[in-house]
């Protein structure tokens, strides 16, 4: 959605104060497009939206907190594998949204295997982040293969997120043990942690950091690479040769939503073109799942991209998750670097 569109669609805007109710909604993109959403959706509807901004792993870890009394109406976005575990766990409320035909077979998927309590509204690719200026100073190759992230020379410049407490980081984790086989995958992950500088909360940091010469690579989904190489920072995106994994961005409603009629509502919103449009005016670049939504040229191109076939059911259940968690801070974590 073009910025005259988005100023548009404020100025004719004319609800009175929040007539219409509330609903409460986890977002877990970036700021820019969950105060966007939150903006154009309040204006436009008389709705008061109540936002709360959290990873996935961290929202995962609030609606398991507040089960017994939600004060949660929607959760928007964020690694599908918490929104699979959440719809197991028996927090996310089974909802068969009629839009569900217009939308990609990945997303629809995402629906079907989570009992109908979540939905795919973007993809998008994990990979790497690099700074150029920093890779060109200290004349260091551009990583282009998961291996290539073992060079000695990457010694605490490589930044990727504790997959305990990020969904990306699981993404990361569960991608190598579908690629590698899980002895390879926890034998490169030991290597790997050698490089690391630094295991971030949150999914999203590391290429921050990247962005802003704290490191010289990030382990990140390619689409938040655009953003900040539009807000003037020297930061590349490419996604390794061996494959990579892409997550499924999703979206429930939680079950004993206060405001359930808004959730709906709002959900209904959220996967329609013009609401997923927002994500590219807000300079994020995930794949949209709604196949009528226009898609922004900076959105990487799924096509020259090598994957694995990733299977979000056997990595979403809560179990493996587990598993897969505990015997990295056991192997991994506690090792020296
Ligand atoms: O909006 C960018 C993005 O990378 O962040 C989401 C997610 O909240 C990351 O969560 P973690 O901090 O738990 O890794 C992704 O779904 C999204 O693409």
């Amino acid at each position: 959605m073009k910025k005259q569109a988005f100023a548009a669609l404020l100025a004719l805007s004319s609800v009175g104060a929040w007539a219409d109710g509330q609903v409460n909604i986890i977002c877990s993109v970036q700021a820019e497009w969950c105060n966007m959403i939150a903006t154009v959706y309040a204006r436009t509807t008389g709705v008061k939206v109540n936002l709360s901004m959290k990873g996935s792993g961290e929202a995962l870890a609030q609606l398991i907190a507040e089960k017994e009394n939600p004060k949660t109406d929607v959760w928007f976005g964020g690694t599908g594998d918490p929104h699979l575990q959440a719809a197991e766990q028996g927090l996310s409320l089974e909802y068969k949204s009629p839009s569900l035909s217009q939308l990609h077979a990945w997303a629809q998927q995402q629906a079907q295997q989570s009992g109908f309590k979540t939905v795919g509204i973007y993809s998008g690719p994990l990979g790497f982040g690099y700074n150029t200026e920093l890779i060109a100073k200290k004349k260091l190759a551009v990583p282009k293969s998961w291996a290539d992230l073992l060079n000695p020379a990457l010694k605490g410049e490589v930044q990727v997120a504790n997959p305990a407490s990020s969904g990306t980081a699981y993404t990361m984790v569960a991608t190598l043990v579908q690629l590698m086989g899980e002895d390879k995958a926890f034998e490169y992950l030991k290597q790997l942690h050698k490089n690391v500088g630094q295991y971030s909360r949150s999914g999203t940091g590391p290429i921050k950091a990247v962005a802003r010469g704290e490191s010289v690579v990030s382990i990140s989904f390619v689409h938040d690479g655009p953003g900040e190489k539009i807000n003037g920072f020297p930061v590349e995106t490419i996604t390794p040769s061996e494959g990579t994994g892409a997550e499924i961005g999703s979206m429930s409603i939680i079950k004993g939503a206060r405001n359930l009629d808004n959730a709906k509502k709002f959900y209904e919103w959220a996967l329609t073109p013009a609401a997923q449009e927002m994500a590219a005016a807000a300079k994020q670049f995930q794949l949209p799942s709604n196949k009528g939504a226009k898609n922004d040229p900076r959105i990487p191109d799924f096509k020259k991209i090598k994957f694995i076939n990733y299977d979000y059911a056997k990595y979403g259940a809560s179990a493996e998750r587990r598993r897969l968690i505990a015997k990295w801070e056991k192997d991994v974590n506690s090792l020296p670097r």
